[in-house]
């Protein structure tokens, strides 16, 4: 049968059972046991399921969070395809949509039968496209973002972007806070862009794609990707959460619009962090991002700025990357990244991975091709064993970026 089976943390008073059969009914025919025969047989196959409930120890922290004592379980409710259109708007307002104001639940998990699953696109290039792209293989990627460029023109982004392309990264991706802008306005980025990264090519063999900030009014954005692709972007950076799953989905999907899409988690943290209610990362930056179209998702790692526990961050990546229909999308763990944590980022990430870093580039002694320069010297010695104070001995990026941030190795 098709179906979205939710799964559901609960912290409540009552009996979890009682509770769980109010949400599948009241998310889906509402009262039950009040209706003559006829209409319950009608509405059968609307009518929402509890799967199962699995409970689990009362916890003195969510007693104390609450104020009372809870119970508190993880509940599975299936509901009906019939029930909503194959869209994640419908699907997320049936399952999540008024009782995410309950503000004791947490929406942890989405399992969506195969039926249903293929209404939806995935990645349309995927880690193997975007390798095929890059023509790297062996090693996870290194990305750097532009910084503090609000209010400089064209000419001073060239100039950054030479010097980042230079440092040997892969991609560079816009400060997901530059928008549109008289000084450096998105189709003059993508034209010099492309000029800089070309020119480096030829001087150094070294290819570098350039993710540009897809901005401005829903309705204006797939006119706006579409000139994009005519001028040659390569990537489209997009702040998923500030438009809508749904908003990826439909530039993923339009045919005219055949470029990489990288998901930025801005604005997620809205709805993600408590452990209590809103909704699960993995679920939110892994599966739904993937399902709808990203083909690299940004999160917060467990070392940087900002922090998420490293089980989140896992479980983010799993969901990525797991063995499914669609093509496994790009974990990128972010913020706050400096050369000194790439052994860490290496080994909980792995080879299909992207390490990410802004200030970490930028505030290198030498500049952001001295930053990218230590991240792919830090990055060859994980990837051989070597400490980094090993490797720092042939590279002097390293070795000031090691002195000036520290160094974080595998313990074994
Ligand atoms: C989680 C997103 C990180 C991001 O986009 C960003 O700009 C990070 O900057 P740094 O590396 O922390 O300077």
């Amino acid at each position: 049968m098709s179906q979205v089976i939710a799964t559901y943390l609960l912290h409540d008073e009552k009996e979890l059972e009682k509770k769980a059969e109010g949400i599948a009914l009241g998310l889906t025919v509402g009262s039950w046991t009040n209706l003559p025969l006829l209409e319950q047989e009608q509405l059968r196959k609307h009518k929402g399921t509890v799967v199962s409930v699995t409970h689990l120890e009362e916890d003195e922290r969510v007693n104390e969070y609450f104020g009372k004592r809870l119970k508190r379980g993880l509940v599975k409710i299936a509901y009906p395809s019939a029930n909503f259109s194959a869209d994640l708007p419908a699907i997320l307002t049936t399952v999540f949509g008024k009782l995410s104001l309950d503000g004791t639940i947490k929406l942890v998990d989405l399992e969506f039968s195969d039926e249903l699953k293929r209404q939806f696109p995935g990645p349309r290039f995927g880690i193997k496209g975007i390798r095929n792209k890059l023509g790297v293989y062996d090693r996870p990627l290194i990305m750097s973002i532009f910084k503090g460029v609000i209010g400089r023109d064209v000419d001073y982004l060239s100039k950054q972007l030479r010097e980042q392309a230079l440092g040997g990264v892969d991609l560079v991706k816009d400060d997901e806070i530059l928008f549109e802008s008289e000084l450096a306005p998105f189709e003059k980025r993508i034209i010099a862009g492309k000029n800089v990264l070309r020119q480096v090519y030829e001087e150094t063999g070294h290819k570098t794609l350039y993710a540009v900030n897809l901005s401005g009014k829903t309705f204006e954005l797939k006119e706006k990707a579409k000139r994009a692709v005519e001028l040659g972007a390569d990537v489209l950076l997009f702040n998923v959460f500030a438009y809508g799953l749904d908003v990826l989905q439909g530039l993923r999907e339009d045919e005219d619009i055949r470029i990489p899409i990288m998901a930025h988690p801005a604005f997620s943290g809205a709805l993600t962090p408590s452990e209590f209610y809103g909704v699960s990362n993995p679920l939110l930056l892994g599966k739904l991002v993937r399902m709808a179209g990203a083909d690299f998702s940004l999160f917060p790692s467990p070392y940087g700025s900002v922090a998420l526990p490293k089980e989140e961050t896992l479980g983010i990546a799993k969901e990525l990357t797991k063995e499914d229909e669609f093509l496994a999308t790009f974990p990128v763990p972010s913020a706050g990244i400096h050369p000194g944590l790439v052994p860490l980022l290496v080994h909980d990430f792995g080879h299909d991975s992207i390490i990410n870093a802004g200030g970490g580039v930028h505030g290198h002694p030498d500049g952001a091709a001295g930053g990218g320069k230590a991240f792919r010297a830090a990055l060859d010695a994980a990837l051989v064993g070597r400490t980094l104070h090993e490797a720092a001995r042939e590279s002097e990026p390293l070795q000031k970026a090691l002195a000036l941030w520290g160094a974080h190795e595998v313990k074994a």
